[in-house]
């Protein structure tokens, strides 16, 4: 944290920040905001101060923070019973999972944590399903990635990504991965060719890589290609599920249904790591008892608290919010960016958008937009270089929606000026 970043954090807040860098791993470089309180679409720092959440944890808080009706479910749970492990049955994991699977449309699901352990579950079904149903060579099995694409931070999951910081000096890498132009599905066909092929990992919407949005058609296109090829096609919806992109999935927008949906993030709303990965039973059997798991997946408290985060999604209609809130973000600023140097573009789905900063990738622009935005109330953070996302939680109201837009024009006009 630089002196002049440091500038307007109060002498309490400092004491925090340095206590972080003292002790605490710096494996990340969060804008300089000391977070105490949120609720709803709020959060306020350790002074008081109340700020908009336009990243909502990366898309872990859809339902606001602390939504009464999750916190209710895991303090009511939580005086219950936390974790039994699954060398035992509890009462509360075959009504999760049936809730789930009913929920989303597959026979089964296998509950996890993290959404890079479900991640790395949904690796694992796809090799298991292709030597002992598609018959491929044992170890023979290649799974084709998209360039550009993020789905963790394990060592076989940056085996495969192209982001220099994310995985470089953690070789040796994790073998048996091809990646593919992301929105091409005649490069996916090409790569098809090769009969090893078992799978095809695909965000919808890459996020990480700046809310990259495929042409309208595109995962049509891959549904009948791993179709026609017998691979399956993996969809990883950790960060654009639950109803973030204005649909409950945003393969929905395309009405296709993957052979392994992962879930993660906001199947909790942000109370606790749950993840899951789905899939009907030719592919989720091949797994038998012994073959995976992991200590807390499919605890009593994680499967209480995401049944009621998703009771929340389909009880507020999360999902059309998320649509006609984001239609008028993309509209506003689309409009504002005709006259404002600083904005090259907007782009998004639902409540999953992004502006590119009109400036190089390696310049402070955007994180100084930022810097400015959280002064003026808003809390947004860039990701790649001169991309900023912004995404709030899905409960917000056209009042406060159009409250932001304002705070982001006034901002960024400050700034060209
Ligand atoms: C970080 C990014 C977002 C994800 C998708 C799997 C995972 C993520 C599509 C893994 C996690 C988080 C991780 C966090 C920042 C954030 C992120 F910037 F890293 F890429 F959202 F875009 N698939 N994304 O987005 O889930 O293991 O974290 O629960 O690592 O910095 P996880």
């Amino acid at each position: 944290m630089t002196a002049e970043e440091l500038m307007n954090v109060s002498a309490k807040a400092q004491q925090v920040i340095e206590t972080e860098d003292r002790y605490g791993a710096h494996n990340y470089h969060p804008l300089p905001v000391v977070l105490e309180k949120g609720e709803g679409v709020f959060v306020w720092d350790m002074d008081g101060k109340k700020y908009y959440d336009f990243l909502s944890a990366y898309s872990a808080v859809n339902q606001g923070h602390c939504h009464p009706k999750i916190i209710g479910a895991l303090t009511e749970q939580a005086q219950k019973l936390t974790l039994t492990s699954r060398a035992f049955y509890n009462d509360v994991l075959g009504e999760y999972e049936k809730y789930v699977t009913l929920y989303f449309g597959f026979d089964k699901l296998l509950p996890m944590n993290t959404g890079a352990e479900g991640v790395e579950t949904a690796l694992k079904l796809c090799r298991k399903w292709a030597y002992e149903k598609k018959g491929l060579t044992s170890d023979k099995a290649k799974i084709i990635v998209c360039e550009g694409n993020f789905h963790g931070r394990t060592t076989t999951i940056v085996s495969f990504s192209n982001d220099p910081d994310a995985r470089k000096n953690f070789g040796p890498y994790t073998p048996g991965f091809e990646a593919v132009p992301y929105n091409d599905a005649a490069a996916l066909e090409k790569a098809l060719q090769d009969p090893n092929v078992a799978g095809f990992l695909v965000e919808p919407i890459q996020g990480e890589a700046g809310v990259n949005v495929p042409d309208e058609g595109y995962l049509t296109k891959v549904r009948a290609l791993c179709s026609e090829y017998n691979v399956l096609m993996i969809a990883d919806e950790i960060q654009t599920g639950i109803a973030r992109t204005g649909k409950l999935l945003a393969i929905d927008h395309e009405n296709i249904k993957p052979d392994i949906l992962i879930l993660g993030k906001a199947l909790s709303g942000g109370v606790l790591p749950v993840s899951a990965v789905l899939a009907d039973d030719e592919v989720m059997l091949c797994i038998r008892p012994g073959e995976h798991g992991s200590t807390f997946g499919g605890n009593p408290l994680a499967c209480k608290v995401a049944m009621a985060a998703l009771d929340v999604v389909r009880v507020e209609k999360l999902a059309e919010n998320a649509q006609r809130l984001g239609e008028i973000f993309r509209t506003e600023l689309s409009a504002f960016a005709k006259t404002n140097p600083l904005v090259k573009l907007v782009r998004g789905k639902g409540l999953l958008n992004a502006i590119i900063v009109n400036d190089s990738p390696e310049s402070k622009t955007a994180w100084n937009i930022c810097l400015k935005l959280a002064s003026n109330g808003l809390l947004a953070k860039p990701t790649h270089g001169n991309i900023i996302r912004f995404a709030p939680p899905l409960v917000m109201t056209e009042a406060q929606l159009r409250d932001c837009i304002q705070i982001i024009k006034d901002t960024l006009t400050e700034f060209a000026a």
